[in-house]
């Protein structure tokens, strides 16, 4: 359950960058559900992605065009789609601010799967361009508009490292004493695992900058792996359905091992399984993000950081529950990843619990959710593409080489 958000009352106009993600759709709905209004900017590179890949999501997405049509006759509401490339069409989204004057604008568009950024050398100059492009023309663009948009961006906790800072990881900023002796509050060092992680720390700092330079107003929310699928609104109509990624580039953890233990074939746990990482469900992720327009910072004030998460768990702990509930058994197969094979990672999510989120956690009962969605849709998946198929240097490929 969870409890109204902070709300100021006014309904706001919000465009959001990605929406046709697998955040960002069911954020544009919950939005317009709320009362907002929202444009959705996508240039379906994703979706192109996943032509590249030769995957697609397991459940069956509606064009853009079908999706908002559907959600027009469900709702009643009006979402616009317009498809342009943040890092590339540089005018033409100035223009669309210019011509919406949103009072927000939630930043999705960004390639988002680790294990992809580190595919080949021309993945990781395309996720480096993309993302930190993509940063900067937003950016560029507020100010160019003139307007005081409220930009809330989708950052990740893989900025601070896993378990570096050996206690609790505060909300972005930490205090410290400078040499020389001076106390200063400064962005919390940034240990990126991946070309991906990279890019969300190259933003921040560009955050940081912009909003020191020109007064933008500015929310980064480092968000925790998402999982589950539908929401209340993607599950109010077939065409409205969320995709769901379980290929080895961009299926994420838990969904990845839901997804396994429905098709009966063994979890694939990383090393040793002893990653601790953040989770948060989905429909919190809309939640938060609904909270976090309805909350912009004053002009002048530094960016705002909240952690987007509900808990943190262990992988191999994940994965025992999951295992628990379908029977099926848990694989320890080579990591491709460069990371700490064992980590403690413990987050505060003080500022959205003290603006009225009440987190859902990693229970059972919503495992069904997704384990509904998986047998749903069982045949169409491609179990060629469950192994991971990113490894992080050649060491790491080499030790993979053997697991089939
Ligand atoms: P996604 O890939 O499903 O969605 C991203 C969307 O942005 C896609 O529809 C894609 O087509 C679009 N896009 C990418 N580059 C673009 C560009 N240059 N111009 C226009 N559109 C562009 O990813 P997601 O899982 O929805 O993640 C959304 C955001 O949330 C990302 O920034 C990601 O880093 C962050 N995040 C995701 C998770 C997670 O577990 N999924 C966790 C933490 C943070
Ligand atoms: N893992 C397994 N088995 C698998 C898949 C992953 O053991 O089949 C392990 C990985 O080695 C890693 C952990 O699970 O230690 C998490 O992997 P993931 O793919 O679920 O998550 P990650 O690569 O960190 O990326 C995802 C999203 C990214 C977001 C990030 C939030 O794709 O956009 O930024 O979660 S966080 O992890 O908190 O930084």
């Amino acid at each position: 359950t969870l409890h109204a958000s902070a709300d100021s009352g006014d309904k706001k106009k919000v465009v959001v960058l990605g929406g046709d993600g697998f955040c960002g759709w069911p954020t544009s709905l919950h939005l317009s559900d709320q009362g907002h209004e929202v444009i959705i900017v996508d240039n379906l590179s994703r979706r192109n992605i996943d032509n590249e890949l030769g995957c697609d999501s397991l459940t069956p997405i509606q064009s853009p065009e079908v999706r908002v049509q559907a959600w027009k006759e469900v709702s009643g509401k009006d979402i616009k789609f317009v498809n342009l490339d943040v890092a590339k069409d540089y005018d033409l989204l100035v223009q669309l601010l210019k011509e919406e004057k949103p009072d927000s604008v939630v930043h999705f568009a960004e390639q988002r799967a680790a294990p992809y950024s580190m595919k080949t050398s021309k993945a990781k100059r395309y996720t480096v361009d993309n993302n930190v492009g993509g940063a900067n023309n937003l950016c560029c663009a507020v100010i160019d508009s003139e307007l005081d948009i409220h930009i809330v961006h989708l950052g990740t906790m893989g900025v601070y490292g896993y378990g570096t800072s050996g206690g609790e990881i505060p909300e972005g900023y930490i205090d410290v004493i400078l040499p020389g002796g001076r106390e200063s509050t400064i962005l919390h060092p940034a240990y990126p695992g991946s070309v991906y992680h990279a890019t969300k720390c190259l933003d921040a700092l560009l955050w940081q900058f912009y909003q020191k330079n020109d007064q933008l107003r500015i929310t980064d929310l480092h968000q925790g792996i998402v999982w589950g699928t539908n929401t209340p609104q993607t599950a109010k109509d077939e065409r409205l359905v969320n995709r769901f990624d379980y290929d080895g580039d961009y299926g994420t953890v838990l969904n990845r091992f839901l997804m396994q233990g429905a098709m009966g074939v063994p979890l694939t746990v990383y090393g040793t399984g002893g990653q601790t990482r953040a989770f948060i469900h989905i429909t919190d992720t809309a939640r938060c993000i609904e909270i976090a327009v309805n909350n912009p910072p004053a002009k002048g004030d530094r960016v705002e950081i909240f952690n987007q998460i509900a808990e943190t768990r262990r992988v191999r702990d994940v994965a025992k529950m999951v295992a628990e509930m379908t029977g099926v058994e848990a694989n320890f197969i080579p990591n491709p990843r460069q990371e700490a094979a064992e980590n403690e990672l413990d987050v505060s999510n003080k500022k959205f619990c003290n603006l009225g989120l009440d987190p859902i956690s990693l229970d059972t009962g919503l495992f069904d959710e997704v384990t509904e969605v998986v047998k749903k849709y069982k045949s169409r998946c491609n179990p060629r593409k469950i192994l991971p198929a990113s490894f992080w240097n050649k060491k790491r490929a080499e030790e993979c080489a053997s697991i089939d």
